[in-house]
């Protein structure tokens, strides 16, 4: 029965494996704990039994003696082998090293590490720490180890933790229970395990005055058909003296002989493995969808928060956008400056009768003027930059509030720390960096549009910076209905600078200059904000959670499913 080191299950499993623990549930959803649970199980399982087992089917057979404290387990172990190779329980409820009792010539098979890869070994007395530690008795049959665990219900964590570990590896349990103790609740936990996961069983009920056996045994046998377990062999094991701390050898015979004979029989041997691996590799499948729908939902939940916090930042770059253009920047500073650029209020209002005087005014106006377009260069610069920190200050405790309504996103910001509810440090001069940037590309703008032949005389007449102010105040009002009767303050304000602008360019000419600023502008708005939105999103990015991981370990389960 030895098979192939690289069988196609084997790869599939181990493919499993990988793909189970490339899986995460970092948020506290509600399937999150389960999931991690299980995925530590199931990595568990594959590590210390599925894949060791399956890649040498011909190892001897690891019987697991469990049960619960004080049941007889160390001294059963040591009667079988007939001398003590393991410490009976004094009552003291230390970590113990697990004692693994072997014949000699199978000790190669545990020696390395394909049995538990986790535990070191040891043969002496072992050093401090938990270790497999291996006693080699030539009474032990060849082809069967047994494994004296730990009590199942030890009130030390790691005693309980290890004998979990330990009954998961075995390919048979031998579960010890006592007259005393053969109805608590703990080992019928783990006998239920037992049978959930298909493992093969065999029970000994142990110290039991003569004189109940009748009556126990027959209770017990029918809790365990009860619970499933009704095809376990029994071995029932009167309490008589101790002789030199061992029960005498013909009370412990018959489980002797059973041991030997499944030892010898390499066939039923390699039934009790197959019941056991393939109940294991069920049991495991069997779990994965657990994995999938919990990793879907950590999926799900990082979409919703991803999504939150991306719209509440394209709504904040809608507002800067709209608000860049529908005439809300042209207001106090920016207003005034701009009027004090222009002329004055007269110059507005007699705008509707002398369009073709408004050229020889302004040109009059702007010349040998003490550059007042630096002050209203800063009012814009000034007026643009709150305008962008009130929609990143906004966005910032607008996309935390949104992700405080679930724990997860709660979680989330607690773990990430102050900063996210408001703008990043470094926004202000961000903002302050791109808005200059842009009136550099805007100057630019007009200087190129300048050069033109036609109009480069106007230009120099009214200076580059002079209309390139101008045009800002164009963009700022381009949506806001600046026809007719509508004039508002800001329409009424811009038309001059558009109506200047054309005098220069032409209509198309400015239409086109105006729609490559806008352009520009908009572009930066996006990057300021898109920065700011990003820490969000890197906050999410960095939970490890990838989308592609529930479809692979679908995918994964169903390769191995199929070749079961
Ligand atoms: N008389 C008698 N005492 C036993 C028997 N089995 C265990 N003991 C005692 O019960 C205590 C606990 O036994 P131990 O083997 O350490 O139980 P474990 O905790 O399951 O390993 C020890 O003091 C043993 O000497 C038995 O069959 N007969
Ligand atoms: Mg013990």
């Amino acid at each position: 029965m030895t098979a192939p080191a690289s069988s196609p299950l084997l790869a599939a499993l181990d493919k499993l494996r990988v793909t189970v623990s490339s899986a995460a549930f970092p948020l506290d959803l509600p399937a999150a704990r389960e999931a991690r649970r299980t995925q530590q199980s199931v990595a568990d399982q594959l590590r210390d039994y599925i894949l060791p087992r399956l890649s040498r089917l011909d190892a001897p057979l690891l019987v697991v003696v469990g049960g619960s404290t004080g049941a007889g387990k160390s001294t059963l172990v040591n009667s079988l082998v007939g001398r003590q190779v393991s410490e009976p329980g004094v009552l003291r409820p230390t970590t113990r090293s697990p004692v693994l009792v072997l014949n000699p010539e199978d000790q190669g098979w545990f020696a390395s590490d394909r049995v538990l890869p986790g535990l070191a070994r040891t043969t002496g007395d072992g050093p401090a720490g938990i270790s497999l530690r291996l006693a080699t008795d030539t009474t032990v049959p060849l082809g069967l180890a047994l494994l004296d665990a730990p009590d199942v219900d030890s009130v030390v964590t790691e005693n309980r933790e290890m004998a979990d570990q330990l009954l998961a590896a075995a390919d048979l349990w031998l579960f010890v229970t006592s007259a005393a103790r053969y109805a608590d609740a703990v080992p019928w936990g783990f006998l239920r395990l037992a049978v959930e996961r298909a493992v093969a069983v065999a029970m000994v009920l142990d110290r039991v005055a003569p004189q109940a056996i009748q009556e126990i045994s027959a209770h017990l046998r029918e809790m365990l058909t009860e619970q499933g377990l009704g095809q376990a062999p029994l071995f029932v094991i009167p309490e008589v003296p101790l002789e030199g701390g061992l029960i005498p050898l013909n009370t412990v015979m018959p489980l002797r002989i059973w041991l030997g004979n499944l030892a010898a029989d390499s066939a039923a041997r390699a039934a009790v493995v197959r019941q056991t691996l393939e109940g294991a590799i069920t049991h495991l499948i069997s779990r994965t969808p657990l994995l999938v729908s919990a990793h879907n939902e950590q999926l799900d939940a990082i979409a919703r928060l991803r999504a939150e916090a991306d719209g509440i930042y394209r709504a904040a770059g809608a507002r800067v956008t709209e608000g860049t253009a529908d005439g809300s920047l042209l207001r106090g500073e920016v207003l005034a400056r701009w009027q004090e650029f222009v002329g004055t209020g007269e110059l507005l209002r007699s705008l509707e009768r002398r369009i073709g005087w408004l050229r020889d005014k302004l040109s009059a106006t702007l010349r040998g003027r003490p550059a007042p377009e630096r002050e209203l260069s800063e009012a814009v610069e000034t007026g643009l930059e709150a305008m962008l920190r009130a929609a990143a200050e906004q966005a910032a405790e607008q996309a935390s509030a949104a992700w405080r309504q679930s724990p997860a996103g709660t979680a989330l910001l607690d773990q990430h720390g102050p900063g996210l509810e408001s703008i990043s440090p470094g926004f202000r001069e961000a903002a302050a960096r791109a808005i200059r940037d842009w009136q550099g590309f805007v100057m630019q703008l007009v200087r190129e549009e300048g050069s033109d032949k036609r109009s480069v005389a106007r230009v120099l007449a009214y200076g580059v910076n002079g209309i390139g102010v101008t045009l800002m105040i164009v963009v700022f009002a381009s949506t806001a209905g600046v026809t007719g009767a509508e004039f508002g303050v800001a329409g009424g304000t811009a038309i001059v600078g558009q109506k200047l602008l054309e005098a220069i360019f032409g209509d198309q000419a400015v239409r086109t200059l105006a729609a490559r600023a806008r352009t520009n502008l908009d572009g930066r708005v996006e990057a300021l904000l898109g920065a700011e939105l990003l820490r969000y999103l890197q906050l999410l990015d960095s939970l490890g959670v990838y989308p592609d991981v529930s479809d692979r370990l679908q995918a994964a389960t169903d390769a191995a499913a199929q070749l079961r």
